[in-house]
């Protein structure tokens, strides 16, 4: 169902996701429908390919439509947690109008800009989030009235931990109030620290950081996700305690199963 994440967090149950990166409505709903297993899709705005308007709202719109079996869609934003007071924020707005049960804001590296981001996801008094879209409540099969009522408890508000600056800030970012949880982002975590990018599992120093971040979440009663790009590296983050574990992308479904076929009809 489309709060199958917040149920599968809240039982603390990992909940396995895919990351959306080719655009288009119909993708959305192939990926949303590809597994009883997946309890979460991205919609990946930051380097994937859908358009926050009206892309993200025909994408929602079409996983939505399948119903109590569609999993939770979370939409990543393309500004970073530097512009949290500008762009960061208008995003958030423009994903959550759309229907999104949480947004994904990459590079949060202050306190301070995750708690704008918060805000930015919140209606008064807790935020500064404007009410007036005409699609959330279709969406979430509500009531206007009452999509206002629970929208404040039923977003996730999720800061990507992926710069120096936010490993510096590490404890400081988990202690804001609303943040539901810190994304990993290992490739950025990598580069960031003059490591090369995982290929596929992250340089050993890189793990170190990967998992303090997982410690250092829990300590703070935060969810901490991973991003994942083969079933087996997601179930062995699984194991070692992640409570979101993106399992792989739409673009390397497609072209590893096309390329492992391939291999398999030309006798390679
Ligand atoms: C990263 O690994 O940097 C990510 O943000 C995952 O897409």
């Amino acid at each position: 169902a489309s709060r199958s994440l917040i149920n599968a967090l809240r039982a603390s149950k990992p909940a396995f996701g895919a990351w959306v990166m080719l655009p288009g409505a119909l993708n959305a709903r192939m990926v949303a429908s590809s597994s009883p297993h997946l309890s979460w899709i991205t919609i990946d705005c930051e380097h994937g390919l859908t358009s926050l308007q009206p892309g993200v709202h025909e994408s929602i719109q079409a996983v939505a439509s399948l119903g109590a079996s569609a999993p939770t869609t979370i939409v990543r934003i393309p500004a970073t947690g530097a512009s949290a007071d500008g762009s960061a924020s208008w995003q958030i707005k423009y994903a959550l109008d759309a229907g999104a049960r949480g947004v994904v804001v990459p590079m949060v590296s202050t306190a301070a800009q995750a708690t704008s981001i918060v805000s930015a996801a919140r209606f008064p008094p807790k935020g500064i989030r404007g009410f007036g879209s005409p699609f959330t409540e279709s969406i979430w099969g509500v009531s206007s009235d009452e999509y206002l009522a629970t929208a404040n408890d039923g977003v996730l508000v999720i800061v990507q931990i992926e710069t120096r600056e936010a490993m510096q800030n590490l404890d400081d970012i988990l202690a804001v109030d609303g943040v539901d949880g810190v994304f990993i982002g290992p490739y950025d975590l990598s580069l960031a620290h003059g490591y090369p990018p995982p290929s596929p599992d992250p340089h050993p120093e890189v793990e170190k950081m990967i998992h303090e971040i997982l410690r250092k979440a829990h300590a703070h009663s935060k969810k901490c996700a991973m991003f994942c790009t083969t079933g087996a590296q997601a179930a062995k983050r699984a194991e070692e305690g992640f409570d979101m574990v993106n399992v792989m992308t739409d673009k390397s479904a497609l072209t590893n199963a096309l390329a492992y076929n391939l291999a398999i009809a030309s006798g390679d």
